[in-house]
């Protein structure tokens, strides 16, 4: 098989209280786990088999929607793991608070702002921090398992942070109160690992 569910870098329970266990539990075991298999079923037998999950994604409007659902659901939520973390959250310093700053003037318009984009997101999707190609930051949001790296996305450009609000991500601990979960998600954010993609 192409493709497998990366292990978590941290033990279900290590981002409660604002993230609870069980959602972490069948979200990266089932939903993330699905994803993964749909995508391998999806390529089974074709040269995508042996291409990185970014090259497709960056060509997806040449695959069947199968691809574009579960590539992007297996590289959204291997991100996601990978941009939170236990004792996360506060804010970010050096060159991307810099970045933060001048594309929205401070840290708290820019949390607004995000958390606008995540609420605003109609049914299901995701809500990003994105480095532009002349190097900008903007905040943009994708319906379903799309993503920025994507060619048909409206706003193209690198993942720096992402807020999955699927109902799937919050639905057991905070219901139907997205705007609760967003407000929580920003004690779990990984700024480290943030930082790092912006420079890279
Ligand atoms: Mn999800």
């Amino acid at each position: 098989m192409a493709f497998s569910l990366p292990p978590l870098s941290y033990a279900f329970n290590a981002l409660e209280p604002h993230i609870d266990a069980r959602t972490m539990e069948i979200h990266h075991g089932k939903h993330h786990q699905a994803y993964v298999t749909n995508l391998n079923n999806a390529i089974a037998g074709s040269p995508a088999e042996n291409m990185s999950l970014e090259d497709i994604c960056k060509n997806i409007s040449k695959y069947a929607v199968a691809v574009r659902n579960n590539g992007g659901g297996h590289w959204n939520h291997s991100f996601f793991w990978q941009i939170m973390k236990p004792g996360g959250g506060g804010s970010p310093s050096g060159a991307l608070a810099d970045a933060i700053n001048a594309a929205f003037g401070n840290f708290d318009e820019f949390k607004t702002k995000f958390n606008a984009a995540g609420v605003g997101r109609f049914g299901s999707g995701w809500a990003w921090l994105i480095k532009n190609a002349s190097g900008k930051l903007e905040i943009c949001s994708t319906p379903n398992q799309d993503n920025p790296l994507m060619d048909i996305a409206e706003v193209k450009g690198t993942p720096i942070i992402g807020c999955d609000v699927w109902e799937h991500a919050y639905y057991l601990h905070y219901q139907n109160r997205r705007p609760d979960y967003l407000a929580a998600w920003w004690n779990v954010v990984n700024w480290d690992e943030a930082a790092k993609r912006f420079s890279s």
